[in-house]
């Protein structure tokens, strides 16, 4: 039976656009059902109805429920190894998960300053000092990353894996805020946004047409 991933809508969902990168990047087959996210009761039961924390992602792979978006990146790891998801090298995958882990806990300024909302007009806004620090920590996060493995490949830890999928959403928000960035973070960005998961993502972000106001705040 094919795997199932339960996601938001794309334009504004940055934890359902984790997984759902993991996924298709590694051309994982998988079936999608979209959930548009806040829009009442009905929707909010269609979710419930596949996981009971309410919330998405979650993916469904036949009588095993996963819910949460780096628990699915890592159910997924196991399940294809192949994929090599996680550097196979310890210290690197411990680096690669700690920067997620980092990443799925934190950065709540930026989080809250910066939604992902695909339909915004490219434009700075003023951040609070947080989400300035925030930013200057995920800048650090990745030129240490392109330091040190940057001769692997041109990802975090040379090619496409779960660091970069937890990292993705990110990539959107500092361009659509316009945030200025060092040279060697601004490539990690450019090679992002040039695979082609992550195009396919962002058209279908840009081809829906529901307005979520709570997500319209900047
Ligand atoms: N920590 C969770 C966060 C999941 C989450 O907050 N999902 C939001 C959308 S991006 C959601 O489902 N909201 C719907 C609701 O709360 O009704 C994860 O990593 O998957």
């Amino acid at each position: 039976m094919a795997l199932k991933l339960v996601i938001g809508n794309k334009n504004y969902s940055s934890w359902s656009m984790r997984p759902w990168l993991a996924l298709r990047a590694n051309n994982i087959p998988f079936d999608e059902v979209i959930i548009p996210l806040y829009t009442g009761d009905a929707d909010k039961q269609r979710i419930l109805n596949f996981t009971q924390s309410g919330k998405v992602p979650a993916l469904i792979d036949g009588d095993v429920t996963i819910w949460d978006s780096l628990a699915i990146i890592e159910y997924v790891a196991e399940g294809f190894p192949e994929a090599q998801i996680w550097p196979e090298d310890r210290a690197r995958r411990a680096h690669a998960r700690s920067i997620s882990a980092e990443m799925h806990s934190g950065f709540m300024a930026l989080r809250n300053e910066c939604g992902m909302n695909l339909h915004r007009p490219v434009g700075a806004i003023e951040l609070s000092a947080e989400a300035r620090a925030n930013i200057a920590r995920v800048r650090q996060i990745w030129i240490e990353c392109r330091e040190r493995y940057g001769k692997l490949g041109p990802f975090l830890f040379g090619s496409f894996g779960g660091a970069d999928a937890m990292f993705a959403p990110v990539v959107h928000r500092f361009r659509i805020y316009a945030i200025e960035l060092a040279p060697e973070a601004r490539d990690y960005m450019d090679t992002m946004m040039s695979l082609p998961a992550f195009q396919e993502w962002t058209r279908a972000g840009l081809a829906e047409t529901l307005v979520i106001e709570r997500f319209e705040t900047a």
